[in-house]
């Protein structure tokens, strides 16, 4: 291994658990460079295929390396240099701003960017251009779990113990998370537990439960609130509750209750379809197990009432006595990269850096103070994501989007409506690393580089700062977002400080989150470079950082948790004789989100090279439709046409659709934008869906499906 002195460690570029991995100095990267890291931060020691391939992003010939801008509406791209580009972009939005204000002008963030770039974003946002209007794509990913955490525990950290205290584990609830698909190598800490799955799909994850001798419990889709409330009558009804727990830790039970008490597990099995006997099982197991814990992601949480779902599963963790004590816990399973840290530094709509609420006045005149300017200057909220790309150029809405790292055409939901949106606007811009389906519909695109051309950190997901770093040089051509957002900050003439390179700007955050929820005070290069690991908070330089929380006490003034009352309501759109099936989309494995990565590595777009529907094979039959042939999913907003997969074990009333594919093939042509009141996430789990033969013209329409433009 002579090219162990030069290799680079850093982690990779997708998801949240963020596994170490070395890369080879050489211009090109070397794929048999990228090494596991041996004291891989999440304690890993493994890598899954997107981790493996991703160095084919680093040489990959479509990668952007020159501004590219429209010379008017529909014209074709032509290449341009920075100073033009930025400059044609400043031009714009200082003309916007002029005439119709501030708010003229938006900003989408991402989950994937590193901890200075979200920071440097939001400043960005409400400094630079003045705008309330910012939000971004963590809105589709945590923010309904994010808000129970807030509302139970007085903080939102995913998981607030390491991940390794899994390893220990004798029993694990999976409720709505496909682990073995989304993040393969966390199974490696599920090896020793009875593993009960809540899928309404048998996963790999599910397989994986009926062999470690627990269960899988399939609901139908959008109906777990009522499965965790008739689970909770279950541990009250039988004598699981654990009532010191309860009386020294929490409050609210006496309201729960009243709520609950309603929801004994016969009446609960009428309405999500899973047994009550299972119930009650799985009950009796969390209650008799010492080293327990209870992990949702998704599948709960893309709801239109996610908030109080996964604030069920809350209820029902501390009624069992598992959030804080040794071993035990209760915990959320983040999506992307950074997906913690990017909800922490305030380019989240209502948020400013350190997770302080931007109507604090004490938050405002902090944050004012470490920007330099004027606390009044500092907008108010702004719109939530999905509300933002609904006004664009709309009357009173923003005329003027850039975009960070997000590729909303096929990611957010109902994809046509936010296509007409963003036709309607007089400016998109975009910052990519590869033409992906919202980058090449930009009037101005410029190049960025990517993770392993770039220094920063990433926040895990256990609330561990990680270092990013620079391993090869980028294209020619090429710059980093922080230069992107340091270089429009100039163009523009704005006040304050907006430095490109990453440790000033980890430093400035340092300053800004002092004293607030997520602390990173005593966060530094340097600490991280001498291979600490740290969790936040971090309040001080010689903190030693809090890998655990809740031991002692929960966040709110009180140190008790809240348990809150919450009720079933059900998916906000119901199946009916027009619409008479429930779709539920979500993840493989060799896929990456909304694809612009992962559809263009070789080895695994041959892997999945299409969108396909999971139906059982008897609804299919009903449908005329067998294994292979095209269909058509239909909802009352719109189609996606896929290959149709015949799987046994799937509900009869559920069908499924990855979201990884752009076109006709968008799973989110179908899915409905109805938003959580709370989280103001929206329903990607759920929607009323036809299904259909497709029509024969389909055929080459799916081929597009896998298509990414090469040259926009
Ligand atoms: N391979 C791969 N890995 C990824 C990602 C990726 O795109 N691809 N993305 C990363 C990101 S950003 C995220 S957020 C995570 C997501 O990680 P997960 O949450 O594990 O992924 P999903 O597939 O969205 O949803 C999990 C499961 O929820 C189930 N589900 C659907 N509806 C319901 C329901 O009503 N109730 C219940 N209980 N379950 C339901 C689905 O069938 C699915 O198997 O993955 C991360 N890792
Ligand atoms: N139907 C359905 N829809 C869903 C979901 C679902 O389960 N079902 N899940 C939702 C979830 S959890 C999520 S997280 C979203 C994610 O969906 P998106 O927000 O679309 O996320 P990505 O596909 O990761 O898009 C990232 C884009 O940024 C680019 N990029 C990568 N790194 C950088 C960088 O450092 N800087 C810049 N400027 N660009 C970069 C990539 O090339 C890509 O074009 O999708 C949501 N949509
Ligand atoms: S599990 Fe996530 S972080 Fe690890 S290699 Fe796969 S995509 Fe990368
Ligand atoms: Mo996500």
């Amino acid at each position: 291994m002579e090219a162990a002195a030069h290799r680079t460690a850093t982690h990779c570029p997708y998801c949240a658990l963020q596994c170490g991995q070395w890369i080879s100095p050489s211009g090109e990267v070397d794929a048999r460079a990228v090494y596991v890291k041996e004291d891989s931060p999440s304690g890993v020691g493994g890598m899954c295929q997107k981790g493996w391939t991703s160095s084919a992003l680093l040489t990959h010939p479509h990668r952007l390396t020159s501004p590219l801008v429209r010379p008017s509406r529909g014209a074709g791209f032509v290449e341009t240099d920075w100073g033009s580009a930025l400059s044609r972009v400043a031009t714009k939005l200082a003309a916007l701003r002029a005439e119709h204000g501030p708010d003229s002008v938006a900003v989408f963030g991402a989950g994937g960017l590193t901890n200075e770039k979200a920071y440097l974003l939001g400043k960005f946002a409400r400094v630079a251009l003045g705008t309330s209007q910012i939000d971004y794509n963590g809105r589709f990913c945590m923010s309904s779990a994010a808000a129970a955490g807030n509302r139970a525990f007085g903080v939102d950290r995913g998981m607030p113990f390491p991940v390794t205290d899994l390893d220990d584990a004798e029993l694990v609830v999976l409720a709505g998370a496909n682990v073995a698909e989304t993040m393969p190598p966390l199974m490696a800490h599920l090896a020793a537990a009875r593993l009960v799955v809540i899928d309404p799909r048998r996963t790999p994850t599910a397989d994986r439960a009926i062999a470690s001798g627990g269960l899988h419990l399939a609901p139908r889709p959008g109906t777990d609130l009522a499965l965790a409330l008739g689970m909770l009558h279950a541990a009250v009804v039988d004598g699981h509750v654990d009532p010191s727990y309860v009386d020294d830790r929490t409050t609210g039970f006496d309201d729960v209750w009243r709520v609950v008490s309603q929801w004994w597990p016969e009446r609960a099995e009428r309405v999500c379809g899973v047994a009550a006997t299972d119930m009650r099982t799985v009950v009796r197991w969390l209650a008799g197990t010492r080293r327990r814990y209870v992990l949702t992601a998704r599948g709960v949480e893309q709801h239109a009432h996610g908030v109080d779902t996964v604030t069920a599963w809350i209820n029902l963790s501390l009624a069992l006595g598992l959030p804080g004590r040794p071993g035990s816990g209760f915990g959320t399973i983040t999506g992307q990269g950074n997906g913690q840290g990017g909800r922490e530094h305030g380019q989240k709509s209502d948020q400013l850096p350190g997770y302080r609420h931007i109507t604090d006045p004490a938050a405002r005149a902090h944050v004012a103070s470490v920007w330099g300017v004027p606390e009044p200057s500092i907008p108010g909220p702004g719109r939530s994501a999905v509300e933002l790309l609904d006004a664009l150029g709309r009357p009173g809405g923003p005329k003027a989007l850039l975009v960070f790292g997000s590729n909303v055409l096929v990611s957010a939901p109902d994809a046509q409506a936010v296509a007409e949106r963003l036709d309607a606007l007089d400016l998109l811009v975009v910052a990519d690393v590869l033409p992906g389906e919202t980058a090449s519909r930009a009037d101005v695109l410029l190049p960025v580089a990517q993770w392993a051309e770039e220094e920063g950190t990433m926040t895990n997901l256990e609330g561990r700062v990680l270092r990013r770093r620079r391993a090869v040089a980028p294209p020619p051509g090429v710059r980093t977002d922080l230069e992107v957002i340091s270089g429009l900050a100039a163009a523009l003439g704005a006040p304050g400080e907006f430095p490109s390179d990453p440790r000033t700007v980890f430093d400035e955050l340092r300053r800004a989150s002092s004293g607030g929820i997520a602390d990173y005070t005593g966060v530094s290069y340097a600490r991280l470079d001498a291979g600490e690991a740290l969790h936040w908070p971090c309040p001080a330089e010689g903190h030693p950082g809090t890998p655990r929380l809740f031991t002692d006490r929960f966040a709110h003034p009180d140190g008790r948790a809240r348990m809150v009352p919450v009720d079933h309501v059900g998916p906000d759109e119901d199946v009916d004789a027009d619409y008479p099936l429930r779709l539920t989309t979500g993840r493989v494995l060799v896929h990456y989100q909304s694809g612009a990565q992962t559809r263009r590595v070789t080895e695994l777009a041959a892997t999945a090279p299409e969108v396909f529907v999971e139906v059982h094979p008897d609804t299919a039959a009903r449908h005329g439709l067998a294994d292979g042939d095209l269909a058509d999913v239909t909802s009352r907003r719109g189609t996606t046409t896929a290959r149709v997969r015949c799987v046994p074990s799937l509900r009869p009333d559920t069908v499924f659709l990855p979201f990884h594919f752009g076109g006709p093939g968008a799973a989110n042509n179908v899915t409905n934008p109805a938003l959580d009141p709370v989280s103001r996430m929206p329903e990607f789990k759920v929607a009323a869906v036809k299904l259909e033969a497709a029509a024969p013209a389909a055929a080459d329409r799916t081929r597009t499906t896998t298509s990414l433009p090469a040259h926009p």
